[in-house]
């Protein structure tokens, strides 16, 4: 038998013995009996305990996983979170069970920057809700908080709940296997024992717990607070101060008229959208003139270029050829049909100097028929997670599609009737998209280009759109 193994026998046996864990019958809060019981709050008492879980945490799990911070569920694993960040000269991070009542409202203490990441320790997991109260309040913070360290799995679905908000966990034990050792031992006889496995069978599995808090209910001040992506903070500054999530889609091939169009309808779009390669007579001047549009009007710009070749390639067309999109478009679209190596060209790109830019990944398309599945946008979503610098955003279609509040949900296919063009383009209404789909910023093309008074329709969606956001969101507005 290896040493651990000898460890985590003696680990079992000491809870038994210092009743961190009893058997018998017992009621709990759901009002179901239990045969088995723990409270692991009785270790503080026992620094031998203290010291073998520590040892053992950090021994088994922690040694090799990479991270920044380590933030103990409070209260139970505080003390053990405390002796590992000793331990392993890791920053530790406390989360406060409520938020104070005079000046910062802040639920994390300690020193931090968003993007880092941060270990999660707790005690026991039963349906994982006092860990995911934890994730929420470090995700909130824009801390990366995917992985967490559990003594004992009770093996009731918290493992499962968890995973479905992205956080993988590692347990000292399972319930299964202390009661292994612990009949092993001799502490409980085989009737315990399969009373006890019995009851874990029988037990409907504990609350399922779908995600955290739904980003769409978050004000963009509230998400701008979050974002880890520079692009990301600005646009959902510029929403704010403008009330406008319209992005126009300026769909015209010449560049007397986009310019001309711009000039009606910028003051009323936080983002312009563009095909650099559908315009006829493409130059730098045009370029220039976009610019300067965009601070006069102050709107952000997004070259639909949909990028979906090898990251070198990709490299290549952003920031060379005759458009040279990376000296001008704030943000690009990109496939992640390629893999990684297209968001870490794009990556590479700004961190030689091209200055903060971001990527709206394709998560799903509105086109009639396309072949995105959902497990295609669930991958593309976990890809995505590894770059939250260049993640600006998803081009999608559904709220379910991410949840994370850092991102922003840009959402093409919309008019003032549900309908479809002759080409597959299918179209939902301004209020559907914000209410139903989750879209944070609205793309309209030629509902607006093709319109007779541009500038009147563009404000009409703007209105409509922005009072459908309020609407969304008005249980947060203070
Ligand atoms: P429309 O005129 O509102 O249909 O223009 C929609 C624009 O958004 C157009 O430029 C498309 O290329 C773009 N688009 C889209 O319609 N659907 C998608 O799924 C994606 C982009 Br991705």
């Amino acid at each position: 038998m290896n040493n651990e193994q000898q460890r985590i026998e003696e680990l079992a046996v000491n809870l038994f013995n210092i009743n961190a864990v009893k058997f018998g019958e017992f009621d709990t809060k759901s009002g179901i009996k239990t045969p088995v019981y723990f409270d692991l709050r009785v270790i503080v008492s026992y620094p031998d305990v203290m010291e073998l879980i520590s040892d053992l945490i950090y021994e088994f799990a922690f040694k090799e996983m990479d991270c920044v911070h380590i933030c103990g569920v409070p209260y139970t694993a505080l003390p053990i979170a405390t002796l590992l960040s000793v331990r392993a000269k890791k920053s530790m991070l406390m989360r406060r069970k409520e938020a104070k009542a005079y000046g910062t409202k802040k639920m994390i203490e300690g020193h931090y920057e968003a993007g880092q990441s941060c270990l999660i320790i707790e005690d026991v997991i039963t349906s994982g809700s006092s860990v995911l109260e934890t994730v929420k309040d470090l995700r909130k913070e824009g801390l990366k908080a995917d992985r967490a360290l559990i003594i004992l799995d009770r093996e009731q679905g918290g493992r499962e709940n968890l995973a479905k908000n992205d956080v993988q966990i590692k347990s000292l034990f399972t319930m299964s296997k202390l009661i292994e050792i612990l009949v092993q031992k001799e502490k409980i006889d085989n009737t315990m024992a399969n009373k006890v496995k019995k009851y874990l069978l029988e037990t409907p599995a504990a609350v399922k717990i779908d995600s955290l808090e739904d980003r769409t209910l978050l004000t963009y001040e509230q998400r701008s607070e979050l974002s880890t992506n520079t692009v990301a903070k600005r646009l959902f500054h510029i929403m704010s101060a403008k009330k406008s999530n319209l992005c126009l889609s300026i769909d015209l091939t010449s560049t007397i008229k986009i310019l001309d169009m711009i000039e009606k309808v910028g003051e009323h779009i936080c983002l312009l959208k563009t095909h650099a390669d559908i315009i006829e007579d493409f130059n730098t001047d045009f370029t220039v003139s976009l610019k300067n549009l965009a601070k006069k009007f102050n709107f952000l710009i997004l070259e639909d270029r949909k990028f979906a070749d090898i990251g070198n390639t990709v490299a290549l067309q952003y920031s060379k050829g005759i458009h040279k999109i990376a000296e001008w478009a704030d943000c690009v679209t990109v496939h992640s049909l390629p893999g990684e190596g297209i968001l870490k060209a794009i990556n590479n790109s700004c961190d030689n100097g091209i200055g903060s830019r971001g990527v709206f990944l394709l998560a799903e398309m509105s086109s009639e028929g396309n072949l995105i599945t959902t497990e295609y946008t669930a991958q593309t979503v976990k890809m995505a997670s590894k770059y939250p610098n260049v993640l600006t955003g998803f081009v999608c279609q559904t709220k379910e599609s991410f949840n994370d509040p850092r991102y922003i949900q840009l959402t093409p296919g919309v008019q003032f009737e549900c309908s479809k063009d002759e080409l597959g383009q299918v179209y939902n209404t301004p209020e559907k998209v914000i209410l139903e789909k989750g879209a944070d910023v609205v793309v309209v093309g030629r509902g607006i280009v093709t319109a007779k008074n541009p500038e009147a329709q563009a404000v009409l969606y703007k209105n409509v759109l922005w009072s459908n956001y309020l609407r969304r969101v008005s249980g947060k507005i203070e």
